[in-house]
């Protein structure tokens, strides 16, 4: 529904709220006990992801806890890669495992054909999560952008260097492309899968985004990211579409500039002051607090809270973390902070 209002969508297409509308990157996860709760009773982690009255459960905690302007799907990234074909698994306490890693050779086994029959119940998810919510708050739906999601698919696991992968882009161009197109066909279908369940708006996670030359970001970050919603915005006029090409440093410009996004997400590093002024005459902000100052709270932490609402002052902003919640957050002082964004 793509005419739906709040002060979240009002942001993200441009209308500066005052207070700015709130929601955080990873609000559902292991620093809530009633998320360690549901997690343990659900099996594994991708279980969980699969389990609709679950996921939607997780999905509200957040809200129910600390009443945000929007809530974001329980899902993960990674499910875009078991449904086309790779196997997806979780080592407790190591973090994903895709088996095998990407290679030419993988390529015939995998298929676009069929991911909406993996990925259905997270649609059923969206659409119970729709019908619990207030109606001015949003649901966010969300997938890993193309690039991300190879990163991890190449590697078979997470990585804290990829730079491995982009030789492998280099010196295997048709291979990659082909898993590429694969790749932003996949998250075009899952996206508008999404939105027809009931997302009101959605993000690309470009986690992987940083540390990269100019050409190579526009061809394989930002371009895939703009045919996705492009085709997202065609088939679900009206839906607005964040970008997170988190690392982009000054190449976030382009993705701002591009009239695919609505909203860019702002990392961390990212000097709020630079962001107001380059980025926000073009798109809506949405960032960019240290998720670490959320673990060390007080006075610090609403100190740099400030700092970007006065940043972000009379333009559209939508109040966020630079990066997600670490597990050891503790969950009053995200009380804490969303009641100090709010007496502003
Ligand atoms: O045991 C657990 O509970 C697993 C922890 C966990 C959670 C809570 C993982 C494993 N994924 C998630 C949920 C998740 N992942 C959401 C849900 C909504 C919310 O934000 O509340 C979202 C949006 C993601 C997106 C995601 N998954 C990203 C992009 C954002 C980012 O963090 O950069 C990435 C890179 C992943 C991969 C992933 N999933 C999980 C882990 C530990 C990782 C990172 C692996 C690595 O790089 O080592």
């Amino acid at each position: 529904m793509a005419s739906r209002r709040g002060r979240f969508l009002d942001a993200v297409r441009g209308t500066p709220q005052s207070p700015p509308p709130i929601w955080f990157m990873r609000q559902a996860g292991r620093y809530l006990p009633e998320y360690r709760e549901v997690r343990a009773r659900a099996g594994s982690f991708l279980d969980l992801c699969y389990a609709p009255g679950l996921a939607c459960e997780v999905t509200l905690q957040p809200i129910r806890r600390y009443d945000l302007d929007a809530a974001i799907l329980f899902a993960d990234i990674l499910l875009v890669p078991q449904a086309l074909g790779q196997g997806v698994s979780f080592v407790q306490g190591e973090g994903p495992r895709l088996d095998p890693p990407y290679t030419a050779a993988l390529l015939p086994r995998l298929s676009g054909e069929d991911v909406h029959r993996t990925l259905s119940p997270v649609y059923e998810t969206v659409r119970r999560v729709r019908a619990a919510l207030p109606e001015e708050k949003a649901l966010i739906g969300f997938a890993g952008a193309p690039w991300t999601v190879a990163t991890y698919m190449l590697a078979g696991r997470g990585t804290k260097d990829p730079s491995a992968l982009r030789l492998y882009a280099y010196e295997n161009e048709e291979a990659f492309a082909a898993l590429m197109r694969m790749l932003t066909g996949a998250t075009t279908a899952y996206l508008i899968e999404q939105v027809r369940a009931g997302a009101d708006a959605v993000q690309l996670f470009d986690s992987w985004a940083g540390g990269l030359p100019e050409a190579f970001f526009r061809r394989w970050c930002l371009e895939p990211c703009e045919e996705v919603a492009a085709a997202v915005k065609a088939a679900c006029p009206g839906t607005p579409v964040i970008a997170f090409p988190k690392g982009a440093g000054p190449l976030l410009e382009d993705a701002a500039r591009s009239e695919r996004f609505d909203a860019v997400g702002v990392d961390t590093a990212v000097p709020p002051a630079w962001a107001a002024s380059v980025l926000s005459p073009h798109a809506a902000v949405q960032g960019n607090l240290d998720p670490l100052l959320v673990v060390r709270g007080g006075a610090p932490m609403l100190a740099a809270a400030d700092a970007i609402l006065d940043a972000f002052e009379g333009r559209p902003h939508v109040f966020n973390l630079g990066h997600g919640f670490v597990p050891q957050t503790p969950p009053e002082h995200v009380a804490a902070l969303v009641e100090h964004v709010r007496s502003r």
